[in-house]
């Protein structure tokens, strides 16, 4: 297919149409807004879905018999099949609604860690992980005195696949990998690892968080036993996240944190506790969040996952050829199989330098680190400018950051 034709199949110019914030000018120009990897912009249907929901619909749920709070517990639950659509998980009881990606991980980590977890066991995490997805696995080793073992990641940002053959043991008690690196825009054999995993009885949880936005994730293909996303990241609002578990595992989970509804009964001697998912929805939940959640997840699917790729395929391939034109940068992370994140340095700059002069033209980029100090390090760098794209980018956005891009360069060099 032309690239026009895919560009069409999204029709690009009706999808930016649909995020209200796009329109901003920012420093006198048109906003480029080349950071969705951070946190993505918000249709407007989820705004209004928002607002409806706190205008006609809002009280607290599964805890009153009048009709409004019926009502809302009805919207919510309708939001949680809405996420098991979206990830094919086979119950509505498998999806946890938690803050976010981090929350959902610090959740396993801890359940897990208290539960499964002792001294001389191992946790195998990788060499890309983002600090959500190392640090709570770090403090449930330190608490139970297992250890933390590290899947090595190639020149080009792809995991070393005999290392992480070698590594798995009768030791390793869980495995928890990320699906698409948000600082290389590896996507990783997940399918694979898990069924290594598995091979040992090891679980596995898997960081999508980039992968959700850009991918059609099919948790019981994939046979993950845990599987984490942000609402934020997927064109919803923040405060809202996913935790996938497979039902046994989160029967096996002790709680994680206590309070009302994750209770069944409680006395001054003991609680029993609530059936799935509420046995990990402690306190009111996130209401709004996850029935925008909802909404976001609807718009992705009527847009269609494959367009969607497609369209970010073309982009990253396009943007990627004009990038390497670029005398003296260097693209970090150029593995096989990539979304769309291009992670760059350029000679003689600093990235803080660069994210700066772009940011004066209307280019929004992250500089940094990108919350993976660790893989900085294995590239034996403080950090890179990254440009990540989403749905609604389109090649004018790209044409528009290649041309800041040299300018700021000709100003730096
Ligand atoms: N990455 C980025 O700019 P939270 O903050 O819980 O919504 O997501 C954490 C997280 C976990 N895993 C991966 C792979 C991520 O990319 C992120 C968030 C943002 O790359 C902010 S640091």
């Amino acid at each position: 297919m032309s690239t026009t034709a895919i560009a069409e199949a999204l029709q690009i110019d009706q999808v930016r149409a649909d995020f209200p914030l796009l329109s901003r000018e920012m420093r006198g120009h048109p906003l480029v807004f080349l950071d969705s990897a951070a946190s993505s912009q918000k249709p407007r249907v989820v705004l209004e879905t928002i607002d409806h929901y706190y205008r006609y619909q809002h009280a607290n749920v599964h805890r009153g018999v009048y009709t409004l709070s019926q009502e809302a517990t009805e919207a919510y639950e309708t939001a949680r099949a809405k996420v098991r659509r979206f990830l094919n998980a086979a119950h509505n009881r498998e999806i946890i609604f938690v803050r976010g990606a981090t929350e959902g991980i610090n959740l396993v980590s801890s359940s897990f860690g208290r539960k499964y977890l002792k001294e001389g066991d191992e946790v195998l995490i990788t060499a890309m992980e983002h600090h959500s997805n190392i640090v709570p696995w770090q403090m449930a080793c330190e608490q139970s005195g297992a250890v933390l073992k590290v899947v090595p990641v190639n020149e080009r940002g792809e995991l070393q696949m005999d290392d992480f053959e070698q590594l798995l043991s009768e030791r390793t008690k869980i495995v928890a990998v990320v699906h698409v690196s948000n600082t290389l825009g590896t996507i990783n054999p997940v399918e694979e690892i898990i069924a290594r995993a598995h091979k040992l009885d090891i679980p596995v949880l898997v960081d999508g968080s980039q992968a959700a936005p850009h991918l059609q994730v099919d948790v019981q293909a994939l046979d993950a036993d845990f599987y984490v996303f942000s609402g934020h990241k997927v064109f919803g609002p923040t405060g809202i996240g996913v935790l996938y578990g497979k039902e046994k595992w989160l029967h096996a989970l002790p709680p994680y944190q206590g309070g009302g509804e994750m209770i069944e009964t409680v006395t001054f001697e003991k609680t029993t506790y609530n059936e799935l998912p509420h046995k990990f929805e402690a306190g009111t939940p996130n209401m709004a969040g996850a029935i925008g959640l909802g909404a976001a997840l609807d718009y992705v699917e009527r847009l269609g996952q494959a367009a969607i790729g497609r369209h970010e395929d073309e982009l990253l391939a396009y943007a990627t050829g004009l990038l390497e034109a670029i005398e003296g940068l260097r693209i970090i992370g150029t593995a096989e199989r990539k979304a769309s994140v291009i992670s760059f340095l350029v000679e003689g700059t600093h990235p803080y330098d660069v994210g700066t002069l772009l940011d004066k033209q209307g280019i929004a980029v992250r500089t940094g680190h990108h919350c993976t100090q660790p893989l900085m390090d294995r590239y034996g760098i403080p950090g890179t400018i990254r440009a990540s794209f989403a749905l609604y980018n389109d090649r004018s956005d790209i044409d528009r950051f290649v041309a800041g891009l040299e300018r700021a360069l000709r100003m730096l060099r």
